[in-house]
């Protein structure tokens, strides 16, 4: 399949999708929301690629879901289609390390899909909403549960009734982004990032993303417990063996992802 609405290309072990929908402010159609899921299929069954990057251009990083293609669109026919759903739900499940580059515009299902990544890096450019109440509706594709876990309930209560753009530093000062960089060099320092998580054994990166994500699902105590059993779990790998050993002999770790 060729991509009309992102582009694809592996740089090393990071697989880099660049939401690519100039004209329409990088708006999330239904056709570009499909592409995300293949390209994210793809980069997942692929062993050589250790991270995902999700950016957009430097104006924008998404408008949100397309409002042309929505705005006729009955119940009916949004229930029988499993409207957004069915293809909005792939960068959530993907089981390696997305980070979003948000440089410019990141609204609505922008900013949705930016909170379904595991880290959010800005520029200082960057303007977070959720402005789906100033079209008369409501977010949808998670902003009203992921933005509230992370910025409490005053905040997203305000930034959901009221529509307006947060700012990059605002956003910092959340927790929504975890770091903010000028718009120039925002590429560079997210692909440091990548790198440095690249480095570390597969097996031990994804078990922390998978017990940090547990950690919206459950209870403290459940959620210790899950973590605990998978911290046991890295004794069973030959990675955690030669990382202690490593740091023993006083040299680099040399990890085998297994
Ligand atoms: N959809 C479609 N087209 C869009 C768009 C969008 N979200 N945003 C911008 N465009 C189009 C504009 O219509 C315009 O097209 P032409 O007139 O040239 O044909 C072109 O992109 C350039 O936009 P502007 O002329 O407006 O550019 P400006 O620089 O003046 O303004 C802006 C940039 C980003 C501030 C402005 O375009 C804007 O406010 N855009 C709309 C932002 C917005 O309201 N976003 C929320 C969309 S609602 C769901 C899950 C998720 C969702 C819904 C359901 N389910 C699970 C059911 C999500 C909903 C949303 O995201």
């Amino acid at each position: 399949m060729t991509f009309e609405n992102i582009l694809v290309e592996k740089r090393g072990n990071i697989g880099l999708i660049t939401l690519n929908r100039p004209k329409a402010m990088n708006a999330l159609c239904g056709a570009l929301m499909d592409e995300i899921t293949l390209a994210v299929d793809q980069f997942e069954s692929n062993a050589a690629i250790r991270v995902l990057v999700i950016t957009g251009s430097e104006k924008v990083f998404a408008a949100g879901a397309d409002i042309k293609e929505m705005a006729t669109k009955t119940f009916a026919e949004a229930y029988k289609e499993d409207f957004v759903t069915k293809n909005w739900e792939r960068v959530a499940r993907c089981r390696k390390p997305v980070i979003a580059a948000v440089s410019g515009y990141c609204l609505g299902g922008g900013c949705e899909l930016a909170m379904m990544c595991d880290i959010i890096v800005a520029s200082d450019t960057a303007k977070f909403s959720q402005p789906e109440i100033t079209i008369g509706t409501i977010p949808g594709a998670g902003g009203t549960q992921r933005l509230t876990r992370v910025v409490g309930k005053s905040k997203a209560m305000e930034l959901c009734l009221t529509g307006r753009m947060m700012g990059a530093q605002e956003a910092l000062s959340t927790g929504l982004v975890a770091q903010v960089f000028p718009a120039a060099e925002l590429m560079a320092e997210t692909f440091k990032m990548a790198e440095k998580i690249a480095e570390f054994p597969v097996p031990a990166v994804m078990m922390i993303k998978e017990s940090v994500n547990r950690s919206y699902e459950t209870t403290l105590s459940e959620g210790l417990r899950f973590e605990r059993r998978l911290l046991q779990a890295t004794f069973a790998t030959e990675d955690q063996k030669e990382g202690m050993a490593a740091f023993i002999d006083k040299r680099k770790a040399s990890f085998k992802d297994r």
